[in-house]
């Protein structure tokens, strides 16, 4: 009797252990919905808010109520969540490389916790439901600014005062607008006639003199909203043009001793024409001037105008 009662009761002892491991695992472990990550670029630790944390109510069974991993469904997302305590479900997203916010901005993809099934080997595990993770990539300042050409070239006219000469403009590659976009620019010369502003427009502070200065050649160099500097400075060469004042220039005097043969007329004088590049073109104007000159101006020589002169 003894070895039946035996028998029988060591079938039912087991047959209570196999029932109970089919239905030990009754609860799936719960997340949060949502999930919103913030990862400063070039680091690997995401803040998540809320924490992530898993819950199984199958808690404090063994396996049942324990998490064993977090999965990631979007493999284009370098992301991967660890588990650091399967009995508490607390978890930690990090990334799988370098996040480069001027590659990519923001990651969205599925989270899912898993628990470690009724057993050692995870057979009949269970999921959570699916939960949305976004992620926004924070910017470091890694670019100073650099200016869009290589060197800047404006011409003035002497004796006015311009709001704006020329524009200068540096760009930055930073993702973020406090880190790219442009704050400041600055002419780092002293004691130059020029001002800049925050927009990089050149205006002149006082009247320029073609005779003081016909070249002005100034740096200008600009700040991120970071305050991050250029790493090179821009040259920015300001011409001065003379106002356009027609006339003769360099000859004002000839004296003549009458009988003493031919002498050459004014032989430093040329016709200022304004427009530099124009003086040959305008020979018959330098005669008719020279007439109209002698003529105001010289009346020595008025009369001898027609008769065999000779100009170099
Ligand atoms: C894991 O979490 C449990 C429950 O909160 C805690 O008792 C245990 O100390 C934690 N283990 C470690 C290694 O932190
Ligand atoms: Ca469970
Ligand atoms: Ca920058
Ligand atoms: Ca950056």
């Amino acid at each position: 009797y003894s070895i039946v009662a035996l028998t029988i009761s060591f079938l039912l002892a087991t047959s209570h252990i196999l029932l109970s491991v089919s239905t030990v695992n009754k609860h799936k472990p719960w997340i949060e919905t949502s999930y919103h990550g913030v990862i400063t670029e070039n680091t690997d630790v995401v803040l998540l808010d809320p924490p992530l944390v898993a819950l199984d109510k199958d808690a404090p069974i063994p396996y049942a109520g324990e998490i064993c991993a977090f999965n990631i469904h979007g493999l284009e997302a370098p992301f991967e969540a660890v588990v650091l305590n399967g009995t508490s479900g607390e978890g930690q997203l990090r990334a799988r490389g370098l996040v480069d916010c001027e590659l990519q901005k923001e990651y969205t993809f599925i989270i899912q916790a898993h628990d470690c099934g009724s057993g050692p080997g995870g057979t009949e595990g269970k999921k959570s439901h699916k939960a949305v993770v976004h992620i926004q990539v924070n910017d470091v300042n890694e670019f100073a600014p650099v200016f869009r050409e290589p060197q800047y070239r404006a011409a003035v006219t002497e004796g006015k005062i311009y709001d704006s000469i020329l524009q200068v403009e540096a760009t930055d590659q930073d993702c973020s607008p406090q880190y790219s976009q442009i704050c400041n620019y600055q002419i780092t010369n002293t004691n130059t006639p020029f001002a800049i502003d925050r927009n990089g427009n050149i205006r002149n502070t006082e009247k320029l003199s073609y005779d003081r200065q016909q070249l002005y050649k100034i740096q200008v160099t600009a700040w991120d909203c970071g305050q991050k500097r250029a790493l090179h400075s821009v040259p920015v060469h300001i011409d001065v043009k003379p106002v356009c004042k027609p006339g003769w220039q360099g000859g004002k005097r000839v004296d003549y001793e009458p009988g003493t043969g031919s002498k050459q007329l004014f032989p430093k004088m040329q016709l200022e024409t304004c427009d530099i590049g124009q003086r040959e073109c305008c020979s018959w104007v330098l005669e008719k001037s020279m007439r109209i000159y002698l003529l105001t101006e010289s009346n020595y020589w008025s009369q001898n105008l027609d008769t065999g002169m000779s100009m170099s």
